[in-house]
């Protein structure tokens, strides 16, 4: 059996629930309150992700952590249908695209989601405890990275360069577009669940410059297939658990 521990709408969340439906894989849910419980921190959690962050996924008692790796096992735990490329250069041109949806959208939508919305959904904390809330992050690149953050804010001149990052970032997705069907070639890989929910948090924060599919066609044309799929729809229709 599959346990997955995840936040309804965490994108990183999200990317496992697309492809676990795409999969056809039954899992069981175990919501982990990243908001206003902040049970990400708490030591049961940290125990299996020693990270404090979602998703972790547990299968037969093993443990395993961030979720380009988690989307890459359950594509290898379950043959079909595949969703990695069959020659070894598609399957390294998936890699590069997961690593760019971690390490340049993840991120930069990161800084840009501070003002936006991580300070807003954190407003009913006063500073301190907003402050003894971050400083519990067990990973130390993290808790540097955040406590600075509340500290100093997220300047309009990060927020700029976020911006020209990501606005270069969707130039490429583009034009990857416009050679291949998805992402990588014309078959639906990781790549496409990799970067699904940073489009639809790109929206969801209002941030316009980086959603014009006046511009970014090949990308418009993506992403309404993208939507369209059951997977899709699924991964979404995860809500809020009443109870929290
Ligand atoms: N590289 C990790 C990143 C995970 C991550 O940052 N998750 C966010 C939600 S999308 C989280 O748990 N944040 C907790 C917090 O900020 O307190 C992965 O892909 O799994």
């Amino acid at each position: 059996m599959i346990h997955l521990y995840h936040f309804w709408s965490s994108t990183c969340s999200r990317k496992v629930r697309i492809c676990l439906a795409e999969k056809g894989i039954e899992w069981s849910s175990h919501h982990v309150d990243i908001v206003e419980k902040r049970e990400n921190t708490e030591e049961w959690y940290v125990n299996i992700n020693p990270k404090g962050v979602v998703p972790t996924l547990v299968h037969n008692d093993q443990i395993i952590i961030e979720s380009n790796i988690i989307i890459e096992f359950l594509n290898e735990l379950v043959n079909e249908p595949e969703l990695m490329p069959k020659d070894p250069y598609g399957r390294a041109q998936v890699r590069v695209w997961l690593d760019r949806s971690e390490n340049i959208v993840h991120k930069n939508i990161n800084i840009l989601s501070w003002n936006r919305r991580h300070m807003k959904r954190m407003a009913h904390f006063s500073h301190q405890e907003h402050l003894g809330i971050l400083e519990k992050f067990p990973d130390p690149d993290k808790r540097f990275t955040m406590v600075n953050r509340l500290k100093n804010g997220v300047t309009e001149e990060e927020e700029k360069n976020a911006i020209t990052i990501l606005t270069y970032f969707m130039d490429e997705l583009d034009k990857a577009l416009s050679e291949n069907f998805w992402v990588v070639g014309d078959n639906f890989t990781l790549a496409d669940i990799a970067i699904a929910p940073f489009i639809e948090r790109f929206e969801a924060n209002k941030l316009n410059m980086l959603i014009d599919y006046q511009k970014w066609s090949n990308i418009g044309r993506w992403w309404l297939e993208l939507q369209s799929r059951s997977s899709y729809k699924i991964a979404y229709s995860f809500e809020k658990p009443v109870s929290q």
